[in-house]
């Protein structure tokens, strides 16, 4: 017979306290299939969460939340802090109103970061434990981050202020699964592997029996015994890049072994009463489940939804995604100039079958897009190609060197950019609403939306020969089918008409275009003639948009981007300077953040489906 579960009864971190080990590894083994079989109906993120079960339940048992802070950074493995913080219906994870897929200061007062971008958790720590000690409150700070989390350079300009500043009650626990979605590029990696490795174990016994029986004589000789026993464990126990600044470090800690973990965490707490502390663990991504372990691409790091017995998707389809993915191999194998870059995301951003095929013309540079912009500008400076595959609001880390470092110095690099628009589950820090406006504002960037497949690959081609920056951003979706490669170049500036009208020119931007081809047949049912223009370069616009403008009465733009800065403002702006009176109407996001939500329901929730646009189209002419 099998025992009473023990999930259900934890509604609060106290409950964890009175549990036996025995009834910890139970709840532990509750967690992961509780995981799984949620996670393969609502998808989400699988592996990261699976892997840290028994560090979060350390932690809540450990550390008093809220009032001792844990911190996430990233915030996608906060799966399990939910559970045990009083939050275990998933049945609407990620959903329009439902379970947020990160930390949500609305959910929990036990959720304090929200962001979900990687690498920030250290500097917020830093500053929560300054405020602890200036305000006099002896409450802990603990910021959880990952090995992936720490390539990125926020995360050592923090740790070279925590060296510095030195507050109390400050504890880094370093997760360390050796990937981000793939294997953790750079030098951090390397920490675990060393000290893990059996030989290293062997070493550190055999040096340290030597060590112990060198001689000690006399003060100069004390001396020099001193320096060889340090080189000579420098040797075989290279200091972490922790101990280098002089921040305690302990490690590294078996991230399952739940007695370990408790253990290290008491003698955290005790060393952090004086010094900010580093405790290193070491976690197996998606611990307990086979497909995700097995899974050599990502460990199923981030999935839709999915079959439990494989771990295989239930539903499969192209994505713009892998259309561009195709794009890029294709002309990669006519052109050599052509390399592809990508922080930590090869896979996700459809780099995968040319890394396979090219290894050597696709460079990760972990999770780290300023140095990733500014890498592609050293290899255009130096007649090369780069192509930047990013996410829309990752970009956004790397606004200056976009600005500085490329287009200041008018270098050809093409940025891809996926999840442009309202990306959905994802929530508030990963829709793509800012890029045209962080893009149309750089002197010399040229700026496409496609509006489907077969127009994504005709800009791609048109940015193999552009003359300075350009970038390309489509969204987050299905593509139909793949379009015959190569597909001809798009003309930078050229608008395509798709339906006349004289009431109204609508201006629709990416995927707007259909929902707003959609809305004006649904007008031209109401007695409404209303024109319609694929407006596919943002940047530079048609120099026939004065011409379309002044054959109707009212203008209408649409685009899937806040209204500030704008793809709408600069229809505006160029009538307005071209002295063409006419009323601009302007659709697009709101001032706000948006919620997780499946896209439709997103843009539904601001009046951007296909009826809300087709009344305010109609609401505009009237
Ligand atoms: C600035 C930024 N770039 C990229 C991402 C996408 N991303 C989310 S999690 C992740 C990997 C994180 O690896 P790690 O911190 O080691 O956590 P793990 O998933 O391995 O537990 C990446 C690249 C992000 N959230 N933020």
């Amino acid at each position: 017979m099998s025992p009473d579960p023990i999930l259900p009864h934890v509604k609060q971190p106290a409950d964890l306290r009175s549990l036996t080990q025995g009834e910890l590894e139970q709840l532990a083994g509750e967690i992961r299939t509780f995981l799984v079989e949620q996670i393969s109906e609502t998808g989400g993120h699988l592996s990261p969460n699976l892997g840290i079960v028994e560090v979060t339940l350390a932690l809540h048992r450990s550390f008093d939340s809220p009032r001792d802070r844990i911190l996430w950074d990233v915030g996608h493995q906060a799966y399990v802090h939910k559970l045990v913080t009083g939050r275990q219906d998933f049945s609407t994870l990620r959903q329009f109103g439902g379970l947020t897929g990160y930390p949500s200061r609305s959910e929990s007062e036990h959720d304090f970061i929200e962001n979900s971008h990687a690498s920030t958790a250290l500097s917020y720590a830093l500053g929560n434990a300054l405020a602890n000690q200036r305000e006099g409150r002896d409450a802990y700070t603990i910021a959880v981050i990952g090995d992936g989390a720490l390539t990125g350079g926020m995360a050592y300009e923090a740790l070279n202020h925590i060296a510095v500043l030195r507050p109390p009650r400050l504890i880094i626990i370093v997760n360390d699964n050796g990937r981000s979605y793939a294997p953790t590029v750079g030098g951090i990696a390397a920490l675990a592997h060393l000290r893990f490795d059996p030989r290293y174990e062997w070493a550190k016994k055999t040096v340290g029996k030597v060590l112990r029986s060198l001689p000690a004589i006399g003060e100069p000789a004390d001396e020099l015994a001193r320096r060889l026993k340090e080189s000579v464990k420098q040797l075989i126990e290279p200091g972490t890049v922790f101990d280098a600044m002089g921040i305690k470090y302990s490690g590294a800690i078996d991230g399952h072994d739940l007695d370990a973990l408790e253990e290290a965490l008491e003698h955290a707490k005790a060393f952090a009463e004086e010094e900010p502390t580093v405790v290193h663990v070491v976690t197996e991504k998606g611990r307990g489940y086979e497909p995700a372990i097995n899974d050599e691409i990502d460990k199923l790091h981030g999935v839709g939804s999915f079959e439990i017995g494989t771990g295989m998707p239930k539903k499969a389809e192209l994505k713009l995604t892998d259309v561009a993915g195709k794009a890029l191999l294709h002309a990669a194998r006519e052109r050599d100039d052509i390399v592809a870059i990508s922080a930590a995301m090869i896979s996700s951003t459809g780099l995968k079958e040319m890394a396979d095929e090219f290894p050597d013309r696709v460079i990760d540079t972990g999770i780290a897009e300023q140095h990733a912009v500014g890498l592609a500008a050293g290899l255009a400076m130096s007649g090369l190609r780069p192509v930047v595959a990013i996410y829309s609001s990752f970009l956004q880390r790397a606004f200056d060197q976009l600005m500085m470092d490329v287009a200041l110095h008018e270098l050809p690099v093409v940025f891809l950019i996926d999840r442009a628009g309202v990306t959905g589950p994802d929530g508030p820090s990963h829709h793509g609403a800012f890029d045209l406006s962080y893009l149309r504002m750089i002197p010399g960037m040229t700026v496409g939306a496609p509006a489907d497949a077969a127009e994504l690959c005709g800009m791609l081609q048109t940015a193999w020969d552009a003359a300075g920056p350009i970038a390309i951003r489509f969204p987050k979706g299905a593509a139909g089918t793949l379009p015959g490669l190569p597909v001809e170049p798009i003309p930078v500036g050229e608008w395509e008409q798709i339906r006349e009208g004289d009431d109204a020119f609508v201006f629709a931007v990416g995927r707007m275009v259909d929902p707003a081809t959609k809305a004006a047949i649904m007008l031209e049912q109401q007695g409404l003639s209303v024109g319609v223009v694929n407006a596919r370069w943002v940047k530079p616009m048609d120099p026939r948009l004065s011409e379309w403008a002044t054959s109707a009465r009212h203008v209408v733009t649409i685009e899937d981007n806040v209204l500030s800065g704008g793809f709408g403002e600069g229809v505006a702006d160029m009538l307005a300077a071209e002295g063409v009176e006419v009323p601009v109407h302007t659709i697009g996001l709101p001032d706000r953040f948006l919620p997780s939500g499946a896209a439709g329901d997103v843009l539904a929730s601001v009046g951007m489906d296909v009826e809300s646009l087709a009344k305010r189209i109609a609401e505009s002419i009237a």
